[in-house]
């Protein structure tokens, strides 16, 4: 949290994204027999699986176990997250009337959230946890192609040829993403992330046109909360500081962007990042040597949060995050 706001910290704090998930053998088992969005919808089940990483590598925050597409799911998109695929929608979103048909999210549509968050407060002690939403693009992504995409060309093609139903669809889930997060604070998160995973497909003009006031909009009400704001995408090194703009106390940079030319784009404001994911499967010296220099050019921030540079790769081995993490937590920068 400190480092969030640009404070003195003692050293570098450092989190994953997904380290709670399919490289923890405890995940595995306790996951066992139960689909993703049940499990999510489970108050005991998100407790556990949120606490598993944080038990197991002493990481300085925990990373809500839910998912971008749970808010839909919770105001009656018919959809499913599919093992080894990802969230897809039964009817993908076309028309201005598909738009106007999915609700706006209410409190009482996530019981299981406001309950999930204070069993998790409680039991997390003075570790942060930071709650999260997708961005409006990312998420309109999902129900525009119906599932996963490589490309995300009819998510596109509704933005460029369909100005009305991208808008309306945008203000939607914008809605949604800010009304999901305000839940996650008022129940006790301390800090929040959106994820645009997707932006990186997007030029500078077109995110800036179609895509920044909604994010904006989004990162504004979680503003009005009082917790940092962490905004992060994937392939973004040319939307770096359009991201910093659109509202965000912490830009999250992926692997592709050297992190201190990233700090260069951010403006007066922390960053988090940004160790290659794969760099976990290489010999651990070569890992370490590599954070080392990932934690030297973070001094150069506004404040600095160690992460990886997207999420946790499935097959990773825990202990080499084990010893990311001590080697963070000890690491003392030379002179
Ligand atoms: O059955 C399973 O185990 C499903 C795998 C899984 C998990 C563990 C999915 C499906 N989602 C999650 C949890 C999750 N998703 C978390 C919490 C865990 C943590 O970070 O420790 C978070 C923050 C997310 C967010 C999420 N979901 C994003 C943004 C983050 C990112 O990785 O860029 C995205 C794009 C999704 C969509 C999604 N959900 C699941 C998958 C496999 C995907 C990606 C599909 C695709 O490639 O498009």
């Amino acid at each position: 949290m400190r480092a969030t706001r640009g404070e003195e910290v003692s050293h570098t704090p450092v989190w994953f994204m997904r380290q709670a998930g399919r490289s923890l053998p405890e995940y595995r088992a306790i996951r066992e027999g139960t689909a993703m969005l049940e499990s999510c919808m489970d108050p005991a089940l998100v407790t556990e699986i949120t606490l598993q990483p944080v038990r197991r590598y002493g990481v300085d925050a925990a990373i809500f176990f839910s998912d971008i597409v749970l808010p839909l799911k919770a105001v009656g998109v018919d959809l499913d997250i599919k093992p080894g695929v990802g969230p897809v929608v039964a009817t993908p979103v076309e028309t201005l009337t598909d738009v106007e048909l999915i609700p706006d999210l209410e409190p009482g549509h996530v019981p299981y959230i406001t309950e999930a968050v204070r069993s998790l407060v409680g039991e997390l002690g003075g570790t942060p946890l930071i709650g999260f939403a997708g961005a409006p693009f990312t998420v309109a992504s999902y129900l525009v192609e119906g599932g996963p995409s490589k490309d995300h060309a009819r998510t596109k093609a509704m933005m460029f040829g369909a100005p009305d139903v991208w808008d309306a669809l945008m203000r939607k889930i914008a809605d949604i993403s800010a009304a999901y997060l305000e839940v996650q604070v008022a129940a006790g998160a301390s800090a929040v992330q959106l994820f645009d995973s997707w932006a990186g497909a997007l030029t500078p003009d077109d995110y800036r046109e179609h895509v920044m006031p909604h994010s904006a909009a989004v990162l504004e009400r979680a503003g009005r909360l009082g917790v940092p704001r962490i905004h992060f995408g994937v392939g973004t090194g040319n939307l770096l500081s359009l991201m910093a703009e659109a509202g965000a106390d912490v830009v999250g940079i992926d692997w592709r962007t050297p992190l201190a030319s990233g700090i260069g784009q951010v403006g007066d404001r922390a960053v988090q990042g940004n160790l290659d994911p794969t760099l976990v499967f290489a010999p651990t010296e070569v890992m370490l040597q590599r954070a080392a220099q990932i934690l030297d050019a973070g001094r150069a921030a506004r404040g600095h949060v160690f992460n990886l540079g997207h999420g946790v790769i499935p097959s990773t081995d825990p202990d080499q995050l084990a010893r990311l993490t001590d080697f963070v937590h000890e690491y003392r920068p030379a002179g």
